[in-house]
């Protein structure tokens, strides 16, 4: 009886991270990934480039260990997506998502706190 419940809660668990895995491409490919979520830990930001649809928030999610504060281009005026800018500040293990992106068009992003860090930028393609 215990045993077939933990061969229940590992096929639970299997499924959900099965569904939020996305596909990495080595070597600087810059074919952007469809997803709306992106990951921040201490190599940086990944997937660096995605492709979402008109209508949708990104979610960004700070698994580094420091804080991240994830704004729009151009550094310092983060004026080019406005949408971007309600992520901000990150601390160590928290997320949030973006204002909805509507229109059809590319938005940079980086960390304001770290703006030369190349790995803690991107784009979000919007199409
Ligand atoms: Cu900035």
């Amino acid at each position: 009886m215990r045993a077939a419940l933990l061969v229940c809660l590992c096929a639970a668990t299997a499924a959900a991270c099965g569904g939020s895995s996305t596909p990495t491409t080595p070597g600087g490919n810059t074919t952007p990934t469809a997803t709306n979520t992106i990951t921040i830990t201490s190599a940086g930001a990944s997937p660096r480039n995605i492709q979402i649809a008109p209508g949708t928030r990104v979610t960004f999610v700070n698994n580094d260990s420091r804080s991240h504060n994830m704004t729009s281009d151009p550094h310092p005026e983060h004026t080019q997506c406005p949408e971007l800018n309600q992520v901000g500040l990150l601390a160590a293990g928290q997320s949030r998502e973006s204002g909805n992106l509507n229109t059809v068009r590319t938005c940079g992003f980086h960390d304001h706190d770290n703006p030369g860090v190349a790995n803690l930028t991107g784009t979000i393609t919007i199409r």
